[in-house]
């Protein structure tokens, strides 16, 4: 099985975030790989990995960083696939690392996601992937469809509380 997403990582400190986007591409079947790649520490291996991603059949990359987070942009310069950035909070409530990430020069952007925000990342992955995908389109909406039915629990949920004297419902 060879992975169509790649989920890099600036340190496996970063993992925790990442396993959220992991777990989701598991859960729509979509084959992806897991691997630490540091811009400041292993420069020339990013290169290499950039370079050789498109041709290995990655399709969408996601990568992750906090601090002076130069990961994923290094990796857009490189790359002609999409990348999509999440800032890591690993210092300065990872405000540096979501700054460094989303201001891109114009000519090589990276879809940045929130801080912390490995699923949001993962399920930006999915959507690119099912646009020629119909099955993941399908398991895609599935997941979809469920978050509704969460959001219309809690409207049932709220409804129950009695507690306010000027609450209407
Ligand atoms: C960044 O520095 C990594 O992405 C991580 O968020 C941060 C700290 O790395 P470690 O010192 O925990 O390896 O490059």
């Amino acid at each position: 099985m060879n992975p169509t997403v790649s989920i890099i990582m600036g340190s496996t400190s970063d993992l925790p975030i990442l396993r959220k986007a992991a777990d989701f591409l598991e859960q729509m079947e979509v084959p992806f790989e897991l691997c630490a790649l540091s811009a400041h520490r292993t420069p020339r291996a990013v290169e290499e990995y950039a370079t050789l991603a498109a041709g290995r059949g990655i399709k969408v990359i996601i990568a992750a960083a906090g601090m002076a987070a130069a990961l994923p942009g290094v990796i857009a310069a490189i790359t002609p696939l999409p990348v999509i950035g999440v800032p890591v909070d690993s210092t300065l409530q990872g405000q540096d690392a979501l700054l460094s990430i989303v201001q891109m020069p114009p000519g090589i952007p990276v879809a940045t996601v929130g801080i912390n925000a490995g699923l949001n990342a993962a399920i930006l992955a999915v959507r690119m992937l099912a646009l020629n995908d119909p099955e993941l389109l399908s398991r895609y909406d599935e997941y979809r469809r469920n978050l509704t039915v969460k959001i219309e629990k809690a409207n049932a949920d709220l409804a129950l509380i009695k507690d306010y004297k000027f609450k209407t419902n």
